[in-house]
């Protein structure tokens, strides 16, 4: 509905620097390693891939201890910026008509993505599938690290008006509160609880999910930013691979117990691959130094929930 073609666009994202665990930067080329590009192509898709994106520089100072905190907030320089280059391909790939897939990486990549698919499709929704809200503000979050913030960046919450992201983070919110929906809750720290009440934002937390079955939950999701029956808004679905269980999803730096089953999560993909709007997709914090003997176990999850997501159940 919304893309040129059958046609998406790769972009990796071997960055860590929005959490404390290494590891996380070789995500992206696990999953290309792991023969990605090929099962989409099988699904009749045109990919392109150009190698990941190089933040070398970037990595080469988070390393050396260069990137200070500021205030509360943990390499902020090195997030800030590496999101900056994020938005700005994945905004040209979306803009060309093509389905921007971001490999990550930690989750504060989704602020780039976002940002850069917003600037593409402004109408767009946001389906956020995790065990965390990451809706901490530089003012809220308790661990300093930013993975547990893009979202209150993108709307542009009271305390994300900061450097270095103000230099380039859009002054008007990139998405209003009503424009986002969670799905896989289960780990949320009481800021962000005050947070997500305070702006009405709709969360179908793990509860939900056990009390009305998954097929429920999206159903009511998609009412939820569509305003009734209609599938036709585009759709941003950033999936945070911690949403699965950690005994179907171990290779992830923040594990929480009593996540969603592999079908619920394959079956989010599916429903939102059916509806024909999904403009596009992250998949984020696959880390395969962590519990590694499960690492492949992990990978290939990642690789089919992206298939799923890109039509391979529902041809
Ligand atoms: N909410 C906590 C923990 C966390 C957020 N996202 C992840 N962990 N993966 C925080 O640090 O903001
Ligand atoms: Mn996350
Ligand atoms: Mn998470």
């Amino acid at each position: 509905r919304y893309l040129k073609s059958r046609s998406l666009s790769i972009i990796g994202c071997p960055f860590s620097g929005g959490q404390g665990r290494r590891g996380v930067d070789t995500g992206p080329n696990s999953l290309i390693d792991a023969g990605l590009i090929s099962q989409l192509q099988e699904l009749s898709w045109d990919v392109s891939f150009e190698g990941h994106q190089q933040f070398e520089d970037i990595n080469s100072i988070l390393e050396s201890g260069e990137d200070k905190d500021i205030g509360t907030m943990k390499n902020p320089r090195s997030v800030s910026e590496v999101n900056k280059r994020v938005s700005e391909v994945v905004g040209k790939h979306a803009k060309e008509g093509r389905l921007p897939l971001t490999l990550g990486g930690d989750h504060s990549l989704a602020l780039g993505t976002v940002t850069g698919s917003l600037s593409a499709h402004p109408n767009a929704a946001l389906i956020w599938i995790d065990a965390h809200a990451d809706i901490n503000t530089p003012d809220t979050t308790p661990s300093g690290n930013l993975h547990g913030c893009p979202v209150s960046f993108l709307l542009g919450l009271k305390g994300t008006d900061v450097e270095p992201f103000s230099s380039w983070v859009p002054k008007k919110p990139v998405l209003k509160a009503d424009s986002l929906v969670y799905i896989g809750l289960r780990d949320i720290d009481s800021g962000e609880r005050k947070i997500l009440k305070e702006n009405g934002i709709k969360c179908f937390s793990m509860h939900e999910v056990d009390r009305y079955g998954i097929g429920k939950v999206v159903e009511l999701a998609l009412d939820h930013v569509n305003g009734g029956s209609s599938r036709e808004r585009p759709i941003h679905l950033s999936f945070d691979v911690d949403a699965l269980d950690p005994s179907v999803a171990p290779s992830t730096g923040t594990p929480v117990r009593g996540g969603l089953t592999f079908r619920e999560g394959h079956y989010i993909c599916e429903a939102l691959y059916e509806t024909g709007s999904l403009v596009a997709m992250d998949l984020m914090e696959v880390n395969p130094t962590l519990m590694a003997d499960h690492a492949k176990q992990t990978i290939a999850i990642g690789c089919s929930l992206i298939r799923s997501a890109l039509g391979e159940t529902l041809l």
